[in-house]
């Protein structure tokens, strides 16, 4: 307990500043919601079996109230000059179960690692592309259960589509964020970006489908608020 409170004590120091945390939500504002595209799985009996329900693309996934699922909220500016930041050592992790990327939108850190699991036992690739990074394209057999791709790969950031060459419905993003202070929505559109060093902010929410918006935030001691409305 002491030694917790004197640690916390010695990083307000060494940062000159408290830590807050940017909380909010990021919501749809849409004339009409395009319905979900159905997945059809049929070509592959493998994946089929592994859904007792429809599966929908997660392009845009909105909950009843319009709020936002797989929104990337991150810090793009506002940070001190010259500011240098330290990739995570563990990597960030996706997943491929029912023959889909989950989550649909995972970030990392440039320079942190991406372990990649294949909970199916089938075929995928992980298949990455971006234009700052070099392109990946690495098959997984049924029997390799999990990979890591190293930070190399995510050397510079960038959004970077996701697929796998073997289910053609198969997408996702991987973003990869200039410094860790990032957040994907989650079902009710909600998002926490946690221990951002007070400071001002623009602060970005992004979706493949409803575009980008940015706003300034401030960040204090206490929990900073942020609303993101995106407009198609
Ligand atoms: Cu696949």
């Amino acid at each position: 307990m002491k030694g917790s409170y004197l640690f916390t004590a010695l990083l307000i120091a060494a940062q000159g500043s408290y830590a807050g945390s940017i909380k909010g939500v990021v919501k749809a504002q849409l004339t009409s919601v395009p319905p979900a595209a159905a997945v059809k799985m049929a070509d592959d009996p493998t994946c089929m079996a592994k859904h007792t329900k429809p599966v929908s693309e997660e392009k845009l996934v909105l909950d009843a109230n319009k709020n936002v699922r797989y929104a990337f909220v991150s810090i793009k500016s506002g940070f001190p000059e010259g500011q240098v930041f330290r990739a995570p050592v563990e990597p960030a992790l996706l997943d491929q179960s029912g023959c889909m990327f989950a989550p649909h939108v995972v970030g990392v850190m440039a320079g942190q690692g991406l372990k990649v699991l294949n909970s199916d036992g089938v075929l995928h690739n992980v298949h990455l592309m971006g234009k700052a990074n070099r392109e990946v394209n690495k098959a997984m057999p049924a029997f390799t259960k999990k990979m890591v791709l190293p930070g190399t790969n995510f050397a510079k950031p960038e959004i970077m589509a996701l697929k796998c060459d073997a289910h053609p419905w198969m997408a996702g993003y991987v973003v990869v964020a200039a410094n860790p202070y990032f957040a994907v929505t989650a079902a009710d559109g909600s998002f926490e970006i946690k221990d951002v060093p007070a400071g001002n902010y623009v602060v970005e929410a992004w979706h493949e489908y409803l575009g980008t918006k940015t706003q300034n935030v401030q960040v204090g001691d206490a929990i900073a608020t942020a609303t993101f409305t995106l407009a198609k």
